[in-house]
């Protein structure tokens, strides 16, 4: 929680900022030829894309319509005038003006940099045989020998006595300082995954078969100025240029964008120090970006050779999404251009299967705005993997009240990630397995057990009109596995095949079953594994559920499971 002395501070800022917002965009102003002189938050009307680009590479954009063609930035009062000047029309968006208050309602729900850090380290304390925090390198503070300078930690997921080889799926957020809503939302993931390891099944094998990745604030330095009231985006570099030590209005401040910092395309955002999507003065000059490319390099193997226009195999392994604030989109790459990335069907499948579980528009980065170095163009165009930016809620600096739905609703897809990590270009085309359940759940051996589940190949959210809907196909098979997957080739298990409950598999969504034989399984609890296939020949993620094997009487204590994933 901010400190009630940060809370006063963040209140004096907010109410100077109401009144000069109101000053600036009321919409008794709207007719004002002097307008577009003053700061405040606009609506900035292009009329083609490469005006778009172009204010994209200057401007942080918190929201663009293209419907009508313009898009919503902050400006200072110089910017203002040149881009009138420049011949963009200008509206003030005083109905917007709210999202820079930083005042009231306070912020108490999210965590400062040293709580997260606290709690992060109570983690490893309580799951020591889940968990390792890995330093991973200093933030630019740190490396100066400043103050308030952080360790960069990554938190490392995996039941540490399962050795095989293990697929894995890396998480950040809170790249950008502002976007409270991020290291929350990667925080309550790594809470369920921890909390239900054991408990739950998915969770369970998600963790014995993963290695999850989870970086909850990837600029600390950033983060820690928000919690005195700045309204930081980027790092805190500030020998770069005379810009101001803390901005509340988001534009003419100190530091790097290091989503514009990565390798990949580097070099197309802003040049001016000061303005929010300043790019470095290179390519990962900043520590905050080195570290995390060394790290990620490190766990991802280089699966696309470095044509942009190679795409990485089919069975590429690994899979990255990072959070960010807001707008209620899926995005993946390229954001550097408008045409497609060479793995765009499969990025788009996940992109959509992602949007069935958070409701967001699925759609190519570029699609919302040009930008070039971001941390998803460099994952996907330096080593291969698909990587994903997710733009949680509606505001930057969200509402308390809205934080649980925005947990909630985004809790489904990263589940749904930490699924697929070994497949990610594969998976997400083949049928999800939900409503698992077994019955009884704990029985004698040699009972019979009724295994049942839904095979559903239409779980996806389309919306790049006017591109086709994501292809659906009839399912055509489902099998179920006890206690390992197929592809652990150590202990490849016997496949069982489930029967279609209305006969005929001839439907995109089936209720499946089987009559699973527990004579043979010795006593104690087992994970059912199932899976189902489509018609083009892809099979799906898989869903788990327990099954305990053991003397009569306990059959009492333990009733029907069922579950919905
Ligand atoms: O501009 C960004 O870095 C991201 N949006 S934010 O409001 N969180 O700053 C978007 C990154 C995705 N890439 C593109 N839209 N090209
Ligand atoms: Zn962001």
């Amino acid at each position: 929680m901010i400190p009630g002395v940060r809370i006063l501070a963040l209140l004096i800022v907010g109410l100077v900022l109401l009144g000069s917002l109101g000053a600036a965009g009321s919409p008794a102003d709207a007719g004002d030829a002097s307008l577009p002189s003053q700061a405040g938050v606009y609506q900035v009307h292009y009329t083609s894309g490469d005006q778009l680009s172009q204010i994209a590479a200057q401007f942080d954009l918190w929201e663009v319509d293209p419907e009508s063609g313009y898009a919503v930035v902050a400006l200072g009062a110089g910017d203002a005038a040149q881009l009138s000047s420049l011949g963009y029309r200008l509206l003030p968006a005083p109905d917007l003006a709210h999202k820079l208050v930083l005042g009231p309602p306070s912020y108490p729900c999210y965590r400062d940099v040293d709580q997260i850090y606290a709690l992060l380290q109570q983690m490893t304390a309580t799951y020591p045989s889940l968990t390792e925090l890995v330093d991973y390198g200093n933030s630019w503070r740190k490396m100066q020998g400043l103050s308030s300078g952080y360790d960069l930690f990554v938190l490392r997921m995996t039941n540490e006595e399962f050795h095989i080889p293990k697929p894995r799926f890396f998480l950040m957020a809170n790249i950008h300082a502002r976007e409270l809503t991020t290291p929350e939302t990667a925080i309550y993931f790594v809470q369920h995954l921890l909390e239900n390891y054991g408990m739950d099944a998915d969770a369970t094998w998600i963790m014995d078969y993963h290695e999850i990745y989870v970086i909850v604030t990837a600029n600390p330095d950033g983060r820690r100025l928000v919690e005195d009231g700045c309204y930081q985006r980027k790092n805190r570099n500030d020998t770069l240029g005379n810009c101001q030590e803390c901005d509340p209005w988001g534009y003419d401040h100190h530091g790097v964008d290091l989503n514009r910092n990565n390798p990949y395309h580097w070099g197309g955002a802003s040049y001016d120090p000061c303005s929010p999507v300043y790019h470095g003065s290179a390519a990962a000059s900043e520590p905050e970006t080195d570290h995390l490319n060394v790290l990620i390099r490190s766990l991802f193997p280089d699966q696309r050779a470095e044509s942009d226009i190679a795409p990485a195999p089919e069975d590429t392994t690994g899979l990255l999404i990072s959070l960010h604030a807001y707008g209620r989109d899926v995005l993946w790459p390229w954001g550097w251009t408008a045409y497609d990335a060479p793995n765009a069907a499969g990025l788009q499948t996940l992109g959509r299967k992602f949007a069935f579980f958070n409701g967001y528009d699925a759609r190519p980065s570029s699609e919302l705005y040009p930008t070039t170095g971001d941390t998803t163009d460099w994952a996907y165009g330096e080593l291969g993997i698909p990587a994903y930016t997710f733009e949680l809620g509606n505001f930057f600096f969200q509402p308390c009240d809205d934080l649980q739905g925005i947990m909630q609703e985004n809790l489904g897809a990263l589940l749904y990630a930490a699924k697929v990590p070994r497949r990610p270009y594969m998976m997400p085309a083949g049928p999800d397995t939900v409503s698992l359940s077994v019955q009884p759940a704990a029985a004698a051996p040699g009972t019979a057990i009724a295994l049942e589940a839904t095979i559903n190949d239409i779980r996806f959210r389309s919306s790049r009109e006017p591109d086709p809907a994501e292809p659906v196909q009839n399912v055509t098979a489902a099998v179920y596995h006890i206690d390992a997957l197929p592809w652990i080739t150590a202990t490849v298990p016997m496949t069982h095949s489930m029967m279609a409950l209305d006969g005929v598999f001839d439907q995109p969504v089936e209720q499946v079953g089987a009559t699973l034989d527990t004579s043979a399984l010795d006593a104690g609890r087992h994970t059912i594994f199932v899976r189902g296939q489509d018609a083009a020949g892809n099979w799906g993620a898989v869903s788990a559920i327990f099954l305990t094997v053991g003397e009569p009487a306990y059959r009492l204590y333990c009733p029907l499971v069922t579950r919905e994933n």
